[in-house]
């Protein structure tokens, strides 16, 4: 099967050129000045991308389908599946996600990855890799992480300073998984924030009858997403330079501590969210009669300005911080290397509603993985972002960070054909309620409902198959395959 994209612009992270592309199969085979392929028409299926941008498909690089979440006698699984979250995946120009298989404390890395490829095979509209979480450091799971490098693809691991007795690991444990990442040439992700602390100002805002959403965030100061993130930074010097790369930050605290760090050279890294960029406390969390439970994830949605609680705390002056405006800047000067959208979630009446009451009790995350193009593609059109890093930040980056490039993250011959044609003339309204396009997350709600951004996914591609074109969805369950990933582009 061949497809000819004709007359579209194709961007890259170095610019944007005239080019058609030619697809045999499963790859690019050949891309030429507009009108090169024309002796073909006829014989090959034809995309007239003209007025439209041709991207490499999206690169999700975090995601948490069918997640169990919360302590073992009160666990939710996060509401899509495989099948429908690589779904909505494709009608927002995903091509590729990343997900994670769970070890906690006592289990066993090797059966946690059976178990996710058990849930993902044969139900992936897109393709799919995995980062492995290591929720215990034990002579065993240090093994495993060997085993994973060498033998299955899986060249980075998820460790957490947060969720003490779920998948908290204390600063030896940290430091001993970066040895062994440092010496199998592997990066670290993490999630951090300071687990401990934060755990006794949940207790604390609980016993003086705080119990609304908001106070997820409150308990979750920005200094102590910084503090962990500056502990860990540490320790992957201890461990050689240790590559580190520092999921969903969301504060720009925690941004400064990148930025110093990658100023003397280290091998830190930094990804971001649409919902860290986009939202703030004051619209979302801090919503009447619970509906902030809709935006509760963690680290939580910023304060615009910075956070009351903990600043009223420490008597501190006011001051103005701009979370937002500070990732937006971190994003444009390569602090932040990676926009993902740690897509994981829960439906408003079945399960966040169950911390009624009780805010520690609404389980974690959002919906996120159909909007993250449209979202970024905004910043092109508010300025903040070029063309060409909004395809880095969504797409080459995150495929070359986690050893998937050239086959993903650019439009090239002999890479995969995951391309996205994009129609910049036209808008998305995002939400369940979206008059043409409702979303296809399985979700009852939105975290962007209403939002109208420029911009559209016009045609997508995975491999040569076209999964979403004119507004259809051409897909299925099992055209995804699993990616075996190398090693990081960006390591020496
Ligand atoms: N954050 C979330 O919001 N959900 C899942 C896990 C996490 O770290
Ligand atoms: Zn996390
Ligand atoms: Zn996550």
């Amino acid at each position: 099967m061949r497809l000819l994209i004709r007359n579209g612009t194709v961007v890259s992270p170095t610019g944007r050129v005239a080019n058609d592309v030619l697809i045999d199969g499963e790859v690019v085979a050949a891309m030429g000045v507009p009108g090169q392929f024309d002796a073909l028409i006829g014989e090959v299926e034809v995309i007239d991308a003209a007025g439209k941008y041709v991207i490499p498909g999206g690169v999700d690089a975090h995601v948490h389908m069918e997640l169990p979440f919360g302590p073992a006698d009160d666990v939710m699984v996060s509401s899509d599946t495989f099948e429908t979250g690589t779904r909505a995946a494709a009608w927002g120009g995903v091509t590729t996600i990343i997900d994670m298989p769970v070890q906690k404390k006592g289990e066993h890395v090797m059966e946690s990855l059976a178990e996710w490829h058990r849930k993902a095979e044969g139900n992936c509209a897109i393709d799919y890799a995995f980062h492995q979480i290591i929720g215990d450091v034990t002579p065993e799971s240090l093994a495993a992480m060997r085993h994973l490098v060498d033998h299955e693809g899986i060249t980075s691991f998820k460790l957490f300073t947060a969720y003490p007795g779920v998948y908290y690991v204390n600063d030896g444990e940290l430091l001993q998984a970066m040895q062994t990442t440092g010496e199998l040439g592997a990066i670290m992700l993490l999630h951090a924030e300071n687990g401990p602390a934060i755990d006794l100002l949940v207790q604390q805002a609980l016993e003086r009858g705080a119990t609304d959403p908001v106070h997820h965030s409150f308990t979750r100061p920005s200094p102590l997403e910084a503090e962990a993130v500056h502990r860990a930074v540490v320790l992957s010097q201890i461990a050689g330079n240790a590559p580190l790369y520092v999921v969903h930050m969301s504060s720009g605290e925690a941004l400064e501590e990148i930025a110093a760090a990658r100023h003397h050279g280290r091998n830190v890294f930094a990804e971001t969210c649409p919902q860290y960029l986009w939202l703030t406390l004051e619209e979302t969390l801090a919503r009447p009669d619970f509906e902030g439970a809709k935006w509760v994830c963690t680290p939580p949605i910023r304060s615009r300005d910075n956070d009351p609680y903990w600043s009223g705390l420490a008597g501190a002056a006011h001051r103005s911080h701009g979370h937002q405006a500070d990732l937006w800047r971190g994003l444009r000067m390569n602090e932040i290397a990676v926009v993902a959208t740690d897509h994981c979630p829960f439906c408003f009446a079945d399960q966040k509603t169950r911390g009624i009451g009780n805010f520690s009790k609404i389980p974690n995350g959002l919906g996120g993985v159909e909007h993250r193009m449209e979202l970024i593609y905004q910043g092109v059109v508010t300025g903040e972002i070029t063309l060409e890093r909004w395809v880095e930040t969504c797409s080459t980056t995150p495929a070359r960070m986690f050893g998937m490039y050239p086959q993903k993250g650019i439009v090239a011959p002999g890479s995969d054909a995951d391309i996205v044609v994009w129609d910049p003339s036209t808008t998305t309204t995002i939400g369940v309620e979206a008059p043409d396009r409702k979303h296809h997350m399985a979700i009852d709600h939105s975290a962007f409902e209403g939002f109208v951004v420029d911009g559209r996914v016009d045609t997508v591609i995975s491999r040569g198959t076209v999964l979403v074109r004119e507004n259809q969805y051409l897909g299925r369950p099992g055209h995804g395959r699993y990616v075996r990933r190398g090693l990081s582009s960006y390591l020496v």
